[in-house]
């Protein structure tokens, strides 16, 4: 079918998904579209790129846009995670705009609009982690939000949701579809994401890295493709194989992500392959390598490679102190 000639019924919106570190964006996301496609763990700066997650109800498609949290830091690394964000707002029908409500919820509020440094279009609050607290139904959240309304004039909705227990999800869902437009699909029926198998093999990688490795080490490992292909012959059911880099800063760092007798790399290995294979529905033969690349969170080769290219506007940034 070409994506031009669609019923006519159709429907679609784009709605990016947003706040700080570890509010619960991506375990929403996957509360939402009913399967474990973004990553999620208990450490903050899981998600490092924007990118698109997709399903449909009924004829109307909802495109939830996943972003890294946005956070302070000088680092230019996380300014990059800042800036997938901030482009994960762009062509949104509306941001949701998630607050963790086991948290302090204005100063979240006040890092937030700071962070992002600009215009927010239509917005809808979500106080996230309703399950955290004994009865969210006796927090002034109404009082809240207006508070809020003051500092994000185009906040227009909050909802109060839980991804443990699935509260008010339905509502958003609801609210979403009702507030999509009628237009053509983006995404051929079935399509999940704008991503491609490799980005979610690489995230399930480092998904198992970040939740296996204690200290600072998740946060100075990334994950690098060298090889997916599929080895299956003609009427074979699917068979890939997959080589893949484990990046660390330091020597040290190599030691631990091997372990004794390799431990932790075969378990990091088992249990992210294990994830693979439930998406390519087939089966995975994962090989994986630990390579020392000092300070690559600064390379902008690697950077790039980990889809985290300079912003845009920095070039004129440059060019204007120039
Ligand atoms: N109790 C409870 N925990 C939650 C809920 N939503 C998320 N979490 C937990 O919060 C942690 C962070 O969740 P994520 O979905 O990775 O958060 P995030 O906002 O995507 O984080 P970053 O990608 O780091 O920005 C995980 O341990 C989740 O299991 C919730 O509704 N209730
Ligand atoms: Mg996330």
């Amino acid at each position: 079918m070409l994506l031009t000639d669609q019923h006519p019924h159709n429907k679609s919106i784009m709605v990016s998904v947003l706040g700080a570190p570890n509010v619960g964006k991506s375990s929403m996301i996957n509360y939402l579209m009913g399967m474990d496609l973004t990553v999620v763990t208990k450490k903050p700066q899981t998600t490092r790129n924007k990118f698109h997650c997709v399903f449909t109800v009924d004829r109307t498609e909802i495109v939830l846009v996943d972003t890294p949290g946005v956070h302070k830091s000088n680092m230019e690394f996380n300014k990059r995670l800042n800036e997938q964000a901030k482009e994960g707002t762009e062509g949104a029908d509306i941001n949701l705009l998630l607050i963790d409500l086991s948290r302090e919820i204005l100063p979240q509020v006040k890092d937030f609009i700071e962070l992002m440094d600009m215009e927010l279009g239509r917005t809808w609050v979500i106080f996230s982690k309703a399950d955290r607290i004994e009865d969210a139904t006796k927090l002034p959240l109404a009082e809240v939000f207006a508070k809020i309304q003051e500092v994000i004039p185009a906040a227009d909705k909050f909802f109060v949701v839980s991804s443990k227990t699935g509260d008010n999800m339905h509502e958003l869902t609801g609210a979403i579809c009702d507030a999509a437009l009628p237009g053509p699909h983006l995404y051929l029926d079935g399509s999940v994401s704008n991503k491609n198998e490799r980005f979610f093999a690489c995230e399930y990688i480092r998904e198992q890295a970040f939740q296996l490795l204690k200290d600072e080490i998740p946060y100075e490992v990334a994950v690098l493709i060298d090889e997916f292909k599929d080895v299956s012959k003609k009427d074979e059911d699917r068979q890939s194989h997959i080589s893949a880099s484990i990046l660390v800063n330091r020597p040290s760092q190599r030691g631990i992500v091997v372990g004794s007798k390799g431990a932790m790399i075969k378990e990091i290995g088992t249990r992210s392959r294990h994830k693979i294979e439930a998406m390519t529905g087939g089966k995975v033969h994962l090989n994986l390598h630990v390579k020392v690349s000092p300070k690559w969170f600064k390379n902008n080769f690697v950077l790039e490679e980990i889809g985290l290219p300079r912003a845009v506007n920095s070039a004129r940034v440059w060019r204007n102190k120039g």
